[in-house]
């Protein structure tokens, strides 16, 4: 602590309402380069700091953790995934963890619906055409793609996110399926159709939606394997976290027909993506826009000082606690 503020490490650059406030709040080093720091760097930087605010794809593993300086006490990220910090590591370490939940729910859901009609309209092929000169004008047969109104929604996740993708569907009269860990009451559940195992949900959709988080039992959740058990000519739609995907089945299908298209705001491995994505037409892609609203930025920022402040100025458990699950 220098100047009797707590010392904040801000890993990447914050949106600048975010970033005054940490400044008036905290002792904090900003990222204005938004430098990507690795463990080890990180580690080395987070000397002398009581808290690193962080994000996603910052690498905070089991490694980095172990490496953190003693000063260390809290993370926080600004995000709501979290599968870039061991939290059973950081524990062990009386290091307390919070996250960003809530805040996004809307902003992520309104993107899984942009992916899904991007995908079902062939959305990419038509602003291609036009942007490339190559619009002959309009033909009868041009760039038909898949009718959304009516048609079965699987939705792989039923939190806060897959909630408000479904009640979006809901105005284009989807038929909603989902699985979930537990099923969700009645007034939450609205109708749709809960399977208790997802692999049965399966063959109910004409699109899927995944919304769940990446932990060990989704990585590679949409393999070759659940893909065939989709309909001929489905949808995948996926802005919950590239891992969940197995690339090579996806992109096979996409390649055979099987699936007519796919919508990805987010990619194993991002940003190097898996590069048979970029020559598939029938792939539209956004690069992780999920929350990607100023307001929505600026929530998730403030959620995380929420966070911050409560823990380093008060002595508060942080509202918004990890705990390990
Ligand atoms: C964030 C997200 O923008 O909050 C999350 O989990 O996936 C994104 O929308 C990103 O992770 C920032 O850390």
């Amino acid at each position: 602590m220098t100047n009797g503020k707590p010392r904040v490490l801000a890993t990447r650059h914050f949106p600048p309402d975010v970033e005054a406030r940490l400044a008036a709040n905290f002792d904090v080093q900003l990222n204005p380069e938004d430098r990507l720091y690795d463990g080890a760097a990180l580690a080395k930087a987070s000397a002398g700091f009581d808290a690193i605010m962080c994000a996603a794809g910052d690498a905070l593993n089991a490694g980095t953790i172990a490496a953190l300086p003693a000063s260390i006490r809290m993370i926080a990220t600004f995000s709501v995934g979290y599968e870039h910090v061991d939290v059973a590591a950081a524990t062990k370490r009386n290091i307390v963890v919070s996250n960003t939940p809530d805040v996004l729910t809307d902003a992520t859901a309104d993107i899984t619906l942009l992916c899904l009609l991007g995908a079902a309209r062939r959305a990419h092929e038509g602003a291609a055409m036009l942007r490339t000169h190559n619009w002959v004008g309009w033909t009868p047969t041009q760039l038909m793609g898949t009718h959304v109104t009516g048609k079965r929604l699987g939705i792989l996740g039923m939190g806060r996110i897959g909630q408000a993708t479904a009640d979006r569907a809901r105005a284009f009269r989807m038929q909603i399926h989902y699985s979930n860990r537990s099923r969700l009451a009645p007034d939450l559940e609205k109708g749709a159709v809960f399977h208790a195992n997802p692999d049965d949900m399966l063959p109910h959709c004409d699109f899927l939606s995944i919304n769940a988080p990446m932990t060990p039992a989704t990585a590679k959740w949409v393999n070759a394997e659940r893909i065939a058990k989709l309909p001929k000519g489905a949808i995948v739609v996926n802005t919950a976290r590239g891992g969940v995907v197995d690339d090579e089945a996806l992109i096979a299908a996409l390649k055979s027909g099987h699936l007519a298209s796919a919508g990805l705001d987010v990619f194993d491995g991002e940003p190097r993506i898996h590069q048979g994505y970029y020559g598939l037409e029938n792939a539209f892609l956004l690069p992780h826009m999920g929350s990607a609203t100023v307001e929505t930025r600026n929530a998730m920022g403030f959620k995380a000082l929420d966070n911050l402040e409560a823990f380093l100025l008060r002595g508060q458990s942080p509202p918004d606690l990890v705990k390990v699950s």
